[in-house]
């Protein structure tokens, strides 16, 4: 350590305990300054050893001086022309704001945020000019998670590097008008040739980076990649750590060694509605949070301008100042100006007043901070690069809305929009963009020319960095389903045997691990329920995922289904982790793209921990084309017995409706499943759509039919006729989905045997996609009214039914309700509206009125009501079938 640390202080220079502590101090200085900063490493080692020893309370410190954690003399020159360099980022600037700001006068209200991109443009452009590698040939390209409000600046670089037209920026926020739009956000789902990652949900940018991180070394040590030195940007805001996704990952980071991940926290102390941590100091917090985690940590503080000050500030005070001011207090330095913070900041001791004596307010004013100053970052980011065996954060000290004037680190910054024409004047003046005033009033955009030395120079960089970043690839690679013959199996039935939907998942899922070509291309994904599923024999069979192997000797290797841990293990298991395990789902989901390798994940949670859990975080994966199959097991609120209220689901699949890529199917046989996973991976693998699934898949057994003849098409598109009326022609419908179906079935043969009631059994899977479908006839008629009517098809499977129809499932009613436009008053729904119980399943179908007698009772009460049945027979019949009339609703209960 050649470090040059503050001398001893002036400051009470007769306190005799001082006194005694800086003895100690200059011995330890003396012991660096001769054997080196190892050998100060391991004298204060041994001391706090011996302290604690002793039984002295050592204090944890996780905090370090708040100043750079990188010191001036350790700093390397800047590679770059840092004059051009901030052309190219003042004209940046100006374009992302003129973007917005132009917008905004044609189209009032449009929105935008000129703020956030404005603190984050130097942090942006040192990693675009020096760090971002592209992906060409074999060569794989950084991933960059840009913070999702700077999207304006990383339009206007697109821009100027040529990837953007003019016309593109014209319609930012234009989508739907003309052609081409630019999507306010990094949206994949509408710019898929542009956006990789959608980030700007808060903290599922941080929580989707780090496992993407960790799902490249997965790629890596299951050698479906080649090792890479590719690494993971992720750019957060200091607000956005307030975010559970964003900080509660972090441990997985550095337990993985994930040296290929770096963070970069925008600390600009401001969030949406005022400062971060107003009576604090965010980047204090965030780097006691992060160190405790095991991150390498980079505080990034101060600029340049600061290590003068520093290096002539012999009394410590100037440390101290910095470590006491509150981030409150820094934000009003900066809106009030220069002689305020002379005032209440150097003002607060007489030496710290001397020290700027020579500056004026406006120097004071332009006192660069870390994350603006080019020099600074770029080393910070050198050291991230280089950092081996673990993450690294970089804590950067920044301003929001730098360089907007009147706007700058205002409260209300993160609104701003549109600057006044004396703003919008003086930003042009400052940046220096050559635009006349009118221009730049109209918010005129401003590209030099091709031969320009700006734009000459930021193709240079990005060339010699492989190209652009500001892509996403499409997928070069993908693969033929297996057929359904590979299924052949469970298209079979079980043979009389009881098994569940779970089990029969199960064991496909193991048999396509199996296949020659998809086998390996399987990412099966569980949060410490693998053995809720049955999923033992999985463990041993593929192992779960462990990037250190299996460093112990499991206490039941002596046994078949031993928890075997490898390397090349194929399975993650997540522990409990919802969260984490949807962004391992989306990192896998969206392989085909990022690394070309068509991966196709399965996460198998608990239904109840889906949608209602990680809802957001499965929104992004739409967003992010992402594909794969959601199993929800321990689905149905009567099915699952005995958990309660908190487990029972009963609406994940209302949830799951409203993702628009989503496909959701509620399987009542084995053979559904195996038709839709096969037609899953064809449609999403081989066909290339955007799509993904969610199952339903339960734990109650039951032996397991063959295939019915023709049922193929049915099963796809969400119903067919399971079971005939028994006695002849039916004069009524039962529906029934997942386990519920059985319960129609019982219906059916009470209806016939007591009643002499004949009713067909459908089975429907998907009462989602039936509507998705009847929605798109009604839209077709509503548009052609001079064309011949198409028909849903729900309407179709039933043409030449009679009679009401009784849909009863384990869900709540509105999942057969969303069926009413089309089947009207024919539509009696039983669900399971309500709160769950700690009960049999008996009891609970019971209570929700979706056992087979409330089917029966339902049934003949609406034939009575229809007149088709004597109404004082069907009240007996209720009675009979221990149907209990007069019990509280369920919905209400
Ligand atoms: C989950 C979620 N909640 C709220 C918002 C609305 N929102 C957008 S930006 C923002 C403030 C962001 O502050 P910070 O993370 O500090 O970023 P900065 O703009 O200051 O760089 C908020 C609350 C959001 N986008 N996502
Ligand atoms: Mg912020």
């Amino acid at each position: 350590m050649s470090t040059k640390v503050n001398a001893r202080p002036a400051a009470a220079p007769t306190d005799p305990d001082l006194e005694e502590i800086w003895e100690w101090v200059e011995a330890f200085d003396q012991v660096v300054a001769e054997e080196g900063a190892n050998q100060g490493a391991r004298l204060l080692d041994a001391i706090s050893r011996r302290a604690r020893q002793a039984g002295v309370d050592v204090p944890v410190q996780l905090n370090t001086p708040y100043v750079n954690t990188i010191p001036v003399q350790d700093e390397v020159p800047y590679p770059g022309d840092r004059k051009l360099e901030r052309r190219i980022k003042s004209l940046i600037r100006w374009n992302a704001l003129a973007m917005v700001q132009r917008q905004n006068k044609k189209d009032p209200g449009i929105g935008g945020h000129i703020s956030t991109y404005s603190s984050i443009a130097s942090l942006l452009e040192v990693g675009f000019n020096h760090f971002f590698h592209a992906s060409y040939e074999n060569e794989a390209g950084d991933f960059i998670y840009f913070q999702g409000h700077a999207s304006p600046g990383v339009y206007a670089r697109a821009f100027l590097e040529g990837r953007l037209t003019e016309q593109d920026l014209e319609n930012f926020r234009h989508e739907l008008r003309d052609k081409p739009g630019l999507s306010s956000y990094p949206h994949p789902r509408l710019m898929r040739h542009f956006w990789r990652f959608p980030t700007v949900s808060m903290g599922l940018g941080p929580i989707n980076s780090l496992y993407q991180a960790r799902f490249m070394k997965y790629l890596e040590n299951r050698n479906l990649i080649p090792k890479t030195s590719r690494k993971v940007w992720a750019f957060v805001g200091d607000g956005e750590s307030d975010e559970p996704e964003t900080m509660g990952s972090l441990t997985l980071a550095s337990r993985e060694k994930l040296d290929n991940l770096i963070w970069v926290v925008n600390c600009n102390l401001q969030r949406l509605d005022g400062p971060v941590r107003g009576n604090g100091k965010i980047i204090n917090e965030l780097e006691a949070a992060f160190r405790g985690a095991g991150w390498n940590v980079i505080k990034l503080i101060w600029g340049g301008d600061w290590d003068a000050l520093l290096e002539r500030d012999k009394t410590g005070l100037l440390l101290r100042r910095m470590e006491e001011t509150v981030d409150g207090e820094w934000q009003s330095f900066k809106v009030r100006g220069g002689a305020y913070m002379r005032q209440e900041f150097f003002g607060k001791y007489p030496e710290l007043l001397e020290l700027v004596a020579d500056k004026s307010d406006a120097d004071l004013m332009s006192l660069r901070l870390g994350g603006h100053d080019p020099q600074k970052i770029f080393n910070a980011y050198k050291r991230a690069v280089e950092h081996k065996d673990g993450p690294t954060v970089i804590l950067a000290h920044t301003i929001k809305g730098y360089g907007l004037g009147s706007a700058e680190a205002r409260n209300a910054t993160h609104q701003e929009k549109k600057l006044s024409d004396q703003s919008l004047a003086s930003f042009v003046s400052r940046f220096e963009i050559p635009i006349p005033e009118k221009a730049a009033h109209d918010g005129e955009f401003y590209k030099p020319p091709d031969d320009s030395p700006e734009i000459q120079y930021m193709k240079q960089m990005r060339l010699e960095l492989g190209g652009t970043v500001l892509e996403r690839q499409r997928a070069k690679h993908m693969f033929t389903a297996p057929k359904i013959e590979y299924f052949q199996e469970w298209m079979e039935g079980s043979k009389g045997r009881g098994v569940s939907t779970t089990m029969a998942y199960v064991s496909m899922l193991r048999h396509l691990l199996k296949h020659e070509e998809v086998g390996k291309l399987i990412v099966p994904i569980v949060p410490d329920e693998g053995r809720t599923f049955g999923m033992e024999s999985m463990i041993r069979q593929v192992g779960i995922y462990a990037s250190q192997g299996q460093l112990y000797k499991p206490h039941d290797v002596d046994m078949l289904l031993y928890y075997r841990e490898a390397k090349d293990g194929q399975m993650l298991e997540e522990g409990i982790t919802e969260a984490g395990s949807m962004a391992s789902f989306t990192a896998a989901g969206t392989a085909y793209s990022n690394y070309q390798v068509p991966t196709v994940p399965f996460f198998t949670f608990y239904s109840m921990f889906g949608f209602q859990r990680v809802g957001d975080l499965i929104w992004a994966f739409a967003d992010a084309r992402g594909k794969g199959f959601l199993f929800g097991g321990t689905a149905g609120r009567t099915t699952l017995m005995g958990e309660g209220l908190q487990h029972q689901d009963g609406h994940s699949i209302v949830l799951s409706s409203v993702v628009p890529a989503c496909l959701t199917y509620d399987p009542a046989f084995a053979y559904e499943v195996a038709v839709i996973i096969q037609d899953g991976i064809h449609r999403m693998y081989e066909e290339r759509q955007p799509i993904f699934y969610y199952v339903t898949v339960y734990n109650e057994d039951y032996p397991m039919p063959a295939m019915p003849e023709g049922s193929r098409e049915g099963i796809l598109r969400g119903i067919y006729k399971y079971k005939p009326a028994p006695g002849g022609k039916a004069t009524m419908q039962l529906f029934g989905s997942g386990t519920i179906l059985n319960e129609a079935l019982r219906a059916q043969t009470i209806l016939a045997e007591k009643y002499n009631v004949q009713a067909d059994v459908w089975s429907v899977t998907s009462y989602n996609q039936l509507r998705r479908d009847g929605l798109a006839c009604e839209r077709w008629n509503r548009l052609h009214p001079t064309e011949k009517e198409k028909k849903p098809y729900v309407l179709e499977a039933l043409a030449g039914t009679k009679g009401p129809i009784v849909a009863a499932t384990d869900y709540m009613k509105i999942v057969p309700d969303q069926l009413a436009p089309w089947l009207g008053e024919r539509l009696v729904a039983l669900g399971t509206d309500g709160f769950g119980r700690s009960e049999n399943r008996e009891h609970l179908r019971r209570f929700f009125e979706v056992n087979a007698e409330s089917i029966a009772g339902a049934a003949l009460s609406r034939l009575a009501r229809d007149g088709k049945f004597d109404a004082a027979k069907a009240q007996k019949a209720l009675k009979d079938l221990g149907v209990d009339t007069e019990k509280p609703d369920p919905q209400s209960a």
